[in-house]
């Protein structure tokens, strides 16, 4: 094992018990120095009525923690009252209520894990989610363990002169040999993964809200020095996002003080501990030249989501880590709701369904599928998935479209009122909206126990004589690892039916098998509950074409035959604008796929002229917004296409994509040229630029893929004279990830204005990683020796290694395996280092089994010689392992 591993066997959701003692009230010291911290903390402990077994020990745990000293009720305890193992402190014969006061001495100099307390640059800095805080003192490491702090920090007065916790500020002053100190009172009871303190030198955003009971809030942002002027739109966010809570769910902020802190070192995107929220800079920081439209929206979209934790997870929180989409599947539904209604609804919607048609559905069908709420786990770091999270959200929506917006606030009204200040389950959850909507929601709950995509498979049938139009629905889910066999599931399935003329017909349907009423009205919600359903609709006077799974109404694939007509029809026509994307999607991918298939038989490729006219109609289209005018010309990318196909030829799918681009880019020069001309160099922050800019890119994308020399001149000269950070970023990526004459002066240039700019950096070491290009690995190595890389900082491994290996097919995937071993010896490297990204890194391989022979062979290979590493940690051991099986 590493320096200070731990071992870890499986933990099961089944074997749940309640924590012997609660601790109630924790009073921590904290002193920070330069070479170590030490930490005092007073625990009040108390023996849990709920727990009904007996109890001749208690085990705190703690992790790389040095005990300086104990006592118990202010005793010193004896030797052989204690006893120190290697991931828990055993206190022999506890007392019914007892104080507990240790003092440890920790070390968050060394600590590159990220976990715990630790140093990001010059400041101090804790991340204790899911279980970091016993790395920072000996406790009850688990949720439903909920306690009042008052922590004391105190520290060098000018190397530190903030001093943060969580709660209200409760005092500060000054201390001997320059030092001073800060406390901090947090009046809520909560669990230790929301502890937080941070102790630095920042600049300081301020600014204040006042809540819907009249209650001021004071807004505190906290940056590195001389990043002030890239504060603004975090700070707006943290206030609509404030007012949008109040209005949608009638929430309110409940301290006097709400805090964020951006620093440069941070595993994930940012954490919601209570009242002072610590962040990835990469989701704080952004001004016109230094963040595109996209980092705005996710700065916009993480600081709403943290801020919504307040009452989703930390207000009500989650008995065990099993429930963990309890707090996150529903945060994610909150910010994406949230989105909605700051911008577009169909871009927003269709960018979160593309996450999980790519990145979900392939975790769904790999070694690695579990449910939302999974059964079982070996490090619950490796749960922080694209299923918790995000089809976590998909199955909250769900509800939310079944209860209907009035009868889902009921039923988060009834699980506010119930749940404040628990520990609970998703279990509670449901209930709560079942009781409060008077519905039987028992079938739906099998979407939380059961991994795997559904497949809807569709067919109709049109009775002329009758008038009568029957679709038959039938699901199936495939087996998933540990889950052979699966009960149907309760589906929202929305349709509408088009006339000749594209027009919505009217709807008079009656589910056979269901005991639902007649509806009317021109889009209907079918409820598919068996694995086979037929509905039938009345008076439907000509042969509709039907619009199917609006919205994305469940995640599910969806197969129903199409003719590429039809598919064109629905583009132009459909009242659902997001139906219209998917329709582009769908006839885009299929032709992709077919031209793959010709590259496999050694034919010429082809790309039909339906698909060019469609495209040239979207152009052509003014009453389309802008921005959905771009999204509808974004031709799908491999990852989308990967998902589509059963074995992964990647030689054949690339080649195939960038046929299609390049032949769409040459037939439509002309008016992606014209219309890129009138939409480009918009400059204001609004949607309506924003919109402009996608638009304009994304001609300019498709214009460089024509490879026409005019095309690589009007690039660079964007590149050069860009006003927006959007602009010049296109510009960029357009060159990059061309074979353009000028391609590597356009990335020296790049560099040159922003070498001092850490997160513009992490852009460009992407755009390079991810080129399709085939000296993409070498200069993936060439940029490792770069002095603004950094194999400590997870933002430059998410940018150059996890880029190269989860975004760029072409390079990881080359045939000859390099690829792959360069990407297996950094995991290597990382897993001594920061084991969690380590196995976020890993994760590039779990989907070996889908590639040709040779390729399974090569990825194996470093699989197997990664197991037989000595000092694996569990976190990258439980992702292998489970990947090889
Ligand atoms: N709860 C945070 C995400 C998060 C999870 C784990 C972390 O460290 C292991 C850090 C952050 C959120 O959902 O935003
Ligand atoms: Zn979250």
């Amino acid at each position: 094992m590493a320096k200070g591993e731990v071992s870890k066997t499986t933990k099961y959701r089944e074997q749940y018990q309640p924590s012997s003692y609660l601790i109630d009230r924790v009073d921590m010291l904290v002193e920070l120095f330069e070479s170590h911290a030490e930490i005092h903390s007073c625990l009040a402990l108390r023996r849990n009525p709920l727990f009904t077994g007996a109890v001749e020990e208690l085990r705190l745990d703690g992790e790389e923690l040095e005990l300086k000293s104990i006592a118990v009720n202010d005793q010193a305890l004896p030797l052989s009252g204690y006893e120190l193992q290697d991931a828990h402190l055993v206190i022999r014969q506890p007392a019914e209520s007892f104080t507990l006061k240790t003092v440890v001495q920790i070390k968050p100099q060394d600590n590159t894990r990220l976990e715990g307390l630790y140093k990001s640059g010059s400041k101090f800095c804790t991340q204790c989610e899911a279980e970091g805080f016993r790395r920072i003192t000996y406790f009850l490491d688990r949720p439903d363990v909920m306690s009042v702090y008052d922590v004391t920090i105190r520290a060098d007065k000018n190397a530190y002169p903030a001093l943060l916790g969580n709660g209200n500020p409760a005092g500060s002053g000054e201390l001997p040999e320059g030092r001073h100190w800060a406390r901090w009172h947090d009046p809520i009871p909560k669990p230790c993964y929301l502890f937080a303190l941070v102790a630095g030198d920042f600049d300081l955003l301020e600014d204040s809200f006042t809540t819907m009971s009249g209650h001021p809030v004071a807004l505190k942002i906290y940056v590195d020095k001389g990043k002030l002027d890239q504060c603004a739109h975090a700070m707006r966010s943290v206030k609509k996002a404030m007012q949008w809570d109040e209005e949608v769910y009638g929430r309110e902020y409940d301290l006097d003080i709400y805090q964020i802190v951006a620093v440069s070192d941070f595993n994930m995107g940012a954490m919601e501990n209570k009242g002072l929220n610590i962040f990835n800079t990469k989701y704080v920081l952004a001004n016109e030249m230094t963040a595109t439209d996209a980092d705005y929206d996710g700065v916009e979209a993480v600081i709403a989501h943290e801020y919504f934790h307040n009452w989703t997870g930390n207000r009500v929180t989650c008995r065990d880590w099993f429930q963990l989409s309890l707090k996150e599947g529903l945060t994610v539904f909150r910010d994406q709701q949230f989105s909605m209604d700051m911008g577009s609804p169909t871009v927003k919607r269709l960018d979160d369904v593309r996450v999980i048609r790519t990145a979900q559905f392939s975790e769904d069908s790999g070694p690695m599928a579990h449910p939302i709420r999974p059964d079982s786990y070996v490090e619950m770091n490796n749960f922080y998935t694209v299923t918790v999270y995000n089809k976590g959200a998909e199955v909250i929506r769900m509800l939310h479209t079944l209860l209907g917006a009035d009868g889902f606030r009921k039923g988060m009204d009834r699980y506010f009122e119930r749940h404040d200040g628990q520990a609970v389950t998703c279990d509670d959850f449901v209930q709560a909206h079942a009781d409060a909507n008077q519905r039987d929601l028992e079938q739906f709950k099998r979407w939380y126990s059961q991994a795997g995509t559904p497949v809807i498979n569709v067919s109709d049938h049109y009775d002329a004589a009758n008038q009568r139009y029957t679709l038959t629905l039938k699901q199936h889910c495939p087996a998933t690892p540990g889950q052979k066999e699966k009960q149907p599931f309760f589906i929202p399935f929305k349709i509408g039916l088009l006339d000749k003329a594209g027009n919505d017909l009217p709807l008079n349907w009656q589910s056979k098998d269901a005991d639902d009423q007649a509806i009317y009205g021109r889009e209907a919600v079918l409820p598919l509950q068996r694995a086979e359903q037929q509905f039938v609709f009345e008076h439907i006077g000509e042969k509709p074409l039907p619009s199917l799974l609006r919205d994305f109404s469940a995640p599910v694939k969806l197969r129903y035959d199409y003719s590429d007509e039809q598919l064109a029809f629905l583009l132009a026509n459909d009242s659902s604008l997001f139906n219209r994307w998917d329709a582009a999607q769908q006839l885009v991918s299929r032709v992709m796929l077919n031209a793959a298939e010709q590259f496999r038989a050694g034919e010429e490729m082809r790309l039909p002229a339906i698909v060019t006219e469609a495209l040239a109609a979207v152009l052509d289209n003014h009453q389309l917004d802008n921005a959905l005018r771009a999204r509808l010309l974004q031709l799908p990318d491999i990852g989308y296409l990967q998902e589509l196909v059963e074995k992964i030829d990647i030689d054949a799918l690339v080649a195939a994509q960038q046929f299609i681009k390049r032949r769409v880019a040459e037939t439509l020069y002309q008016p992606l040229r014209d219309c890129f001309q009138r939409v480009r160099g918009a400059t204001g922050l609004d949607g309506d630029s924003a919109g402009r800019r996608a638009l304009a890119n994304t001609c300019l994308g498709l214009l460089v893929d024509s490879t026409d020399a005019e095309a690589y001149q009007l690039a660079h000269a964007q590149l050069h004279e860009a006003k927006t950070m959007t602009d010049r970023f296109a510009a960029l990526r357009a060159l990059a990830h061309s074979a353009a004459p000028n391609r590597q002066q356009a990335l020296d240039d790049f560099t040159h204005w922003y070498v001092d700019e850490a997160l513009v950096m992490d852009k460009w070491f992407t755009v390079q990683a991810t080129a399709p290009l085939a000296s993409a690995l070498q200069e993936v190595q060439k940029l490792e020796q770069h002095s603004a890389f950094d194999a400590k900082n997870p933002n430059k491994v998410r940018a150059l290694w996890m880029a190269f290996s989860h975004a760029n097919p072409a390079g990881f995937h080359r045939a000859d395996g390099a690829g792959y071993q360069f990407i297996a010896e950094r995991v290597a490297r990382l897993n001594q280092s920061n084991p969690q990204l380590a196995a976020r890194l890993v994760s590039a391989f779990n989907r070996w089994k889908r590639y040709d022979d040779d390729r399974q062979q090569l990825m194996l290979k470093e699989l197997k010689a990664l197991l037989t590493q000595s000092g694996l940690s569990p976190d990258v051991f439980e992702i292998v392992s489970k990947s090889v099986e």
